[in-house]
């Protein structure tokens, strides 16, 4: 009997400084950007950690570590990982092609973000379906798995963590919870978005007994369309006026190191609170945690069955 796939999906990131165009013109449809947004985000790939691509080995990390949490949980040759991308290679289709030039006959589908919206989500699925009903495959879809108690208690020991980052200043410190914002317009389309990811925040400050907590949005794009808000940018400002001295950023809707958490977090929102007089800490992101691989080994066995 074939092993059952796993197609295991994250966002991608360019390999190198040359490959940001071809990737930036992927986000954006085919449309290639201007040359200034380009140079802003080659200047913001070269501002985290030296100009290196940490969400690429991070994937490779995270895929193989999810091999073997599921040869442990279900014997070496039940399920095999398959790595497919959003907007890099190896692409979604590529990791479906190398199934079914193996024979795989069903698999599963799931990406590494834990809420489900149609924008994100809905969009690697999509494409994983396409091609899987082109070859065959008979595919199952996890579509969001952000209350899995594993990952919530993976995610309760960073925010607990994350808090003795800020040494005497966590007397008083506010948990803001954030995830990367969407076009506003999926409020209307009553995307489970935004519920899910207050789902995911509320659980973990029940699990860590964080009471003063707040939810907001990072990372909006610049389209000329509202994007859900606020920002953190100006979420940090309210809570500088409220009186607040230190804040612990939990990204509960990334779970890897990358641009939008190593730029738009520590770089960015670090120094607006900076500015604001606000001690900001960050929790410590997922990659290839232990916990966290058991969510998806038991989301992924759960599915199948
Ligand atoms: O480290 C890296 O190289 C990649 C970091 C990265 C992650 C990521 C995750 C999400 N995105 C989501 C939504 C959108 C929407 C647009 C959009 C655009 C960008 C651009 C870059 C980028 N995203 Fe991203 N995202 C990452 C990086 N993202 C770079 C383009 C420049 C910019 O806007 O900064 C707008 C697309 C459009 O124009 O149509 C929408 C969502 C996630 C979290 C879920 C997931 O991981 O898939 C939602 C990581």
């Amino acid at each position: 009997m074939s092993a059952v796939g796993v197609l295991v999906m994250s966002y991608g990131t360019p390999d190198s400084l040359e490959g940001v165009e071809a990737y930036y013109t992927h986000i954006r449809r085919g449309h290639p950007p201007t040359r200034e947004q380009l140079e802003d985000l080659t200047s913001r790939y070269e501002a985290i950690v030296g100009g290196v691509f940490p969400l690429r080995e991070n994937t490779n990390r995270q895929v193989e570590a999810l091999q073997r949490t599921l040869d442990e949980l279900a014997g070496e040759g039940r399920y095999r990982c398959y790595q497919g991308l959003k907007h890099a290679a190896p692409f979604i289709e590529d990791g479906v092609a190398a199934m079914a030039a193996d024979g795989v006959k069903a698999a599963v589908a799931i990406v590494l973000t834990p809420q489900f919206s149609a924008m994100s989500v809905g969009g690697y699925l999509k494409r994983a379906r396409e091609e899987a009903e082109r070859h065959g495959i008979l595919l199952a879809e996890v579509e969001s798995y952000h209350l899995h108690p594993e990952l919530i208690s993976a995610l309760e020991k960073r925010v607990k963590g994350g808090l003795e980052k800020l040494g005497a200043d966590r007397d008083g410190a506010l948990v803001l919870f954030s995830a990367h914002s969407l076009p506003a317009r999926i409020v209307e389309m009553n995307d489970p978005y935004p519920e899910q990811l207050l789902e995911t925040s509320r659980a973990i400050a029940e699990a860590a007994g964080v009471d003063r907590w707040q939810f907001t949005w990072q990372s909006a794009g610049q389209t000329g369309q509202p994007w859900l808000g606020p920002d953190i940018l100006d979420t940090l400002e309210s809570l500088s006026r409220e009186g607040t001295k230190a804040v612990l950023v939990a990204p509960v809707g990334f779970v890897s190191d990358h641009l939008e958490v190593l730029y738009d977090l520590d770089l960015e929102a670090k120094k607006r609170a900076a500015e604001l007089g606000i001690h900001l800490e960050r929790i410590d992101m997922l990659n290839d945690d232990g916990e966290y691989m058991n969510a998806l080994a038991d989301t992924i066995v759960k599915a199948v069955d």
